[in-house]
């Protein structure tokens, strides 16, 4: 794996209709987040957060997508943070911040590899467009964005047409689906593997077969981990907790063999939100995973 690891934080909460997850980035960053990977042997580079202002409006004219101008502006900012330091050569690792965020992280991390395969780590599918979306909550539709598929403030940040490919896009620990994005999600051939595969197959083999879909033909390998992926029993500090969800253990399991695989290219993990948490709990098993992903051995 690339020795240079750059953290961008984004303090966003606006995709979650302000929750609390703009508090995540500090929270990682103390759980631990630069010293965890610098002891396992990286050179870790904090870049700072990108900056989130908080609108009085939440809606604009014409829409009913929350704080979308707010939301499209860091995106945009994040995508050139992210894109800035491929081009450097490093690993962008953004920690959020809510999973609206993966918009500008996708939309960076195409610029330099184009055929990037996703893995999607989340209870939810955030496959809804304006017209499917009961909430209205941009962080229910960025990996549609990121397909090519919602508003255009959105669509339009990145290269032109750089979207990912919905063959090479696989949801992990999916419980949570609305009735648009079932249909979204069939209609567009993306594989998802459920609550249901995970326990009917174990995650070995699910992560495996995750692997094979998302490094067949590709030229890099995305994880989009929203921590909500586990069970709210260990990650209780999340804006949209549902119960059934993956364990701590799995996901460890889940992150050693990515790390094995060594195909990793970029990461993002989003979602944690302090305020609910005690002891910072949730921010320090995101750490922990993190410290699994890049490759950490207890022997
Ligand atoms: N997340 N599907 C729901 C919505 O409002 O669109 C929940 C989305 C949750 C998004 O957890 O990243
Ligand atoms: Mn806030
Ligand atoms: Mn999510
Ligand atoms: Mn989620």
């Amino acid at each position: 794996m690339n020795r240079n690891i750059s953290v961008v934080g984004v303090p966003m909460d606006l995709g979650a209709d302000r929750r609390g997850v703009d508090m995540g980035p500090s929270a990682i960053r103390y759980a631990g987040v630069v010293e965890r990977l610098a002891k396992i042997g990286y050179k870790v580079h904090d870049k700072g957060d990108i900056i989130v202002r908080h609108p009085k409006e939440k809606t604009i004219a014409g829409t009913n997508l929350k704080y979308l101008d707010e939301i499209a502006r860091v995106n945009r900012e994040l995508c050139e943070a992210v894109s800035d330091e491929m081009g450097k050569g490093n690993f962008p690792l953004v920690i959020g911040g809510d999973h609206s965020i993966a918009i500008g992280t996708i939309a960076g991390v195409l610029t330099h590899r184009p055929k990037t395969g996703v893995i999607w780590y989340d209870a939810h599918g955030d496959m809804n467009t304006s017209e499917t979306s009961p909430s209205g909550n941009i962080h229910g539709m960025s990996l549609a964005v990121s397909l090519g598929y919602g508003h255009e403030s959105l669509t339009s940040i990145g290269s032109p047409n750089a979207k990912l490919d919905p063959e090479k896009t696989v949801l992990i620990g999916a419980r949570a689906l609305d009735p648009g994005e079932k249909e979204f999600i069939k209609k567009l051939g993306v594989k998802v593997f459920t609550m249901h595969e995970i326990d009917r197959l174990g995650m070995a083999r699910v992560m495996e077969e995750a692997v094979k879909i998302v490094t067949d033909g590709t030229d890099g390998v995305h994880l989009s981990l929203d921590l909500d992926g586990l069970d709210p029993h260990d990650c209780p500090g999340v804006g949209t907790p549902v119960i059934g969800g993956i364990s701590y253990r799995e996901s460890h399991l889940a992150m050693e063999i990515l790390a094995e695989a060594n195909v990793l290219t970029s990461a993002e993990f989003v979602e944690v939100n302090p305020i609910l948490d005690q002891m910072n709990k949730t921010a320090r098993v995101a750490v922990a995973l993190m410290g699994s992903v890049f490759g950490e051995k207890l022997l």
